[in-house]
């Protein structure tokens, strides 16, 4: 499981969450990509995701994440949908991660950034939860989204 407190950064400690330090694209399972029946594009924006409504046929899918905003913005997936898990007003780092919450990591604007998972049927809930430099998050921004498996 990849550490969602890193989404920000590139190494951790002080200013990792600083959304105004542009983020390098990581993709996520290029070893899958080849394998990919679909591609879904999806545009991140400051501070949305376009389309928000996203739909895949169960296998293997790759998204291309096209960075559009001026921050730094993750596509980050929770299993059986719902809300963000929040603990004392953040989100729930813990929590997401036992939901089996996987994501391609925060990268900065002007990018594209690719992230190949094998997905099983069901509803997940799209967000960021990179914090602006006001201390809000963007999925507190209105930064979700909604990804339909079948
Ligand atoms: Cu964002």
């Amino acid at each position: 499981m990849l550490p969602l407190a890193a989404c920000a950064g590139s190494g951790g400690g002080p200013g990792a969450d600083d959304a105004s330090a542009p983020a390098e694209c990581r993709p996520v399972g290029a070893d899958l990509a080849a394998q990919a029946a679909a591609q879904v594009p999806v545009e991140l924006r400051d501070f949305s995701f376009s389309p928000a409504d996203l739909e895949a046929r169960a296998g293997v899918v790759t998204f291309t994440a096209r960075n559009l905003g001026r921050e730094n913005h993750e596509l980050a997936f929770l299993p059986g949908g719902g809300d963000v898990p929040v603990a004392k007003g953040r989100p729930d780092e813990g929590a997401l991660e036992r939901a089996g919450a996987f994501e391609l990591e925060a990268f900065g604007p002007g990018q594209a950034c690719q992230a190949t998972y094998d997905l099983k049927p069901g509803t997940y809930t799209l967000f960021c939860i990179v914090t602006s430099s006001d201390g809000t998050t963007h999925y507190d921004k209105g930064m979700r989204g909604r990804l339909v498996v079948q």
